[in-house]
């Protein structure tokens, strides 16, 4: 397996650099911490060394330290299709190099070869009751995947060289990922089509097979799919479900166990919930005017929103601080295929209207669209109409990158994490001293 090798032929040099780095400079200081920080959710504070992807506040995210263009513009493409495969994507972050047609292509075939379900899965999530949200059913899914974990057999029968553990995690992100399209879709089918179950078509691709089997057949829907999954699949090693699956995986939890666990904190309404509250702010906004409104009477209605103090959703960042270069990639997407669309005219005069009166309003760090601005207007477009299952797109993309950072961990062979809490008392102590 072409992406096996090209990992091995590149851990004897991140091995090294990572053991020079602690040998030669191991006391040095990276970070000071305050009590602020302390209580503010250890915000700015650096907690790990991640290479898949890094999110600069003034140009966003890079993968691999290729921007979001030039991701878009070098990754190799379905024959059919005018947005990257994500298998190029994946060889792209798990390996650090832009793969040729081939080895885009390669990924695609081992993906196709690992897609099958146990019956098991869907046992579980048919006992469910019918109103189970989406991403409750996609993490127990993952977690009732974790019978076929490899990493967990060989380490139960013992495998006990660490510096071979890397292999056994790399052969079960293989196996989940190539599930995903196969879980997540069918997990829309239970929720929203009566329970029907479709199978992957061995013609096409991991994205286009997804939309197929949630029954959207337009070509433009299977690249907005393309598009959407490499956007979304990583975002740097500290948000909430990057380190929940990463704290998960250094206690050496399979990598099954690591990516539910990502996806439980994922499903919290400060992460991964929020790009369903953007499109409903929208549509409300359609509603309250019965149309999309003038600019004049728009920059009203948002005038009046922030007077009154309301969070606009999709503006906004904890890191970044210009506008999201995911929402201007799917902004051209819209521009291109759907330029009329309403809510998507409405969601751009927002942008036109919104930042300077933020500015004006002198709160917000960053008074940008995030990629939630846009997100659910695409979705909303092609047919995709249940806010609940935004989450599981969102899921189904970002694992690619846990999957990455945890294979990644076992590679570099980082330990268990364990920071210290302290009581308020030592706290209080540690100040009066000073
Ligand atoms: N509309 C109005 N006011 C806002 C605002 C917005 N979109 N975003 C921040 N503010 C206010 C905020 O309430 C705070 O006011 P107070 O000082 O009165 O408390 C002030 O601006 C400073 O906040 P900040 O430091 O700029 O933002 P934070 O880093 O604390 O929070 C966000 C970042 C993203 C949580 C915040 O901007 C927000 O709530 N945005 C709207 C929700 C949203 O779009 N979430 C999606 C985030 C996305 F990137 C993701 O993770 N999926």
């Amino acid at each position: 397996m072409n992406v096996k090798d090209r990992i091995r032929s590149k851990l004897p040099e991140w091995r090294e650099r990572t053991a020079r780095l602690v040998h030669d400079h191991g006391s040095f200081k990276v970070a000071d911490v305050t009590v602020e920080q302390i209580f503010g959710g250890i915000r700015g504070v650096p907690i790990q060394v991640s290479d898949i992807s890094y999110v600069d506040p003034m140009e966003g995210i890079r993968f691999r330290g290729y921007s979001i263009p030039e991701v878009l513009k070098l990754l190799p493409r379905p024959e059919t299709g005018q947005y990257p495969l994500v298998g190029g994507l994946y060889y792209l972050l798990m390996t650090g190099e832009v793969p040729t047609q081939e080895e885009a292509e390669d990924i695609e075939v081992e993906w196709k070869v690992r897609s099958n379900l146990p019956d098991h899965v869907f046992q579980v999530l048919k006992a469910m009751p019918r109103y189970t949200h989406p991403m409750t059913l996609f993490s127990q899914a993952i977690l009732a995947l974790q019978t076929e974990s490899i990493f967990a057999r060989r380490y139960y029968y013992g495998i006990h060289n660490k510096a071979d553990y890397w292999e056994a995690f790399l052969q079960d992100s293989l196996n989940l990922t190539a599930k995903l399209p196969v879980l997540a879709a069918n997990i829309y089918n239970l929720k929203y089509r009566d329970g029907i179950y479709v199978n992957p078509e061995p013609n096409r691709d991991w994205a286009s097979n997804f939309a197929h089997m949630i029954g959207k057949e337009e070509p433009d829907y299977a690249d907005l799919c393309r598009l959407f999954f490499v956007l979304h699949s990583d975002h740097e090693g500290a948000n909430v479900s990057a380190h929940a699956s990463h704290l998960v995986g250094s206690a050496l939890a399979d990598v099954y166990l690591s990516c539910s666990a990502g996806m439980n904190g994922l499903a919290g309404p400060l992460h991964g919930l929020a790009n369903q509250e953007c499109l409903r702010w929208l549509l409300k906004i359609r509603e309250h005017f019965g149309r999309v409104p003038r600019r004049d009477e728009l920059q009203v209605y948002l005038e009046s929103a922030l007077g009154k103090n309301e969070i606009i959703p999709g503006y906004g960042h904890a890191v970044l601080r210009v506008t999201d270069p995911r929402f201007t990639a799917q902004a051209e997407f819209a521009q291109r295929f759907m330029p009329e669309d309403e809510i998507f005219r409405l969601a751009m005069l927002v942008f036109d209207i919104l930042p300077s009166l933020l500015i004006q309003q002198g709160k917000v760090k960053n008074p940008y669209p995030n990629v939630d601005a846009i997100n659910g207007t695409l979705q909303y477009h092609y047919g995709v109409k249940e806010f609940d299952f935004y989450t599981v797109l969102f899921g189904l993309s970002r694992i690619l990158g846990l999957t990455t950072h945890i294979t990644w961990s076992r590679i570099l062979g980082k330990p268990i994490e364990r920071p210290k809490s302290l009581t308020t008392k030592i706290l209080e102590e540690m100040i009066d001293r000073e």
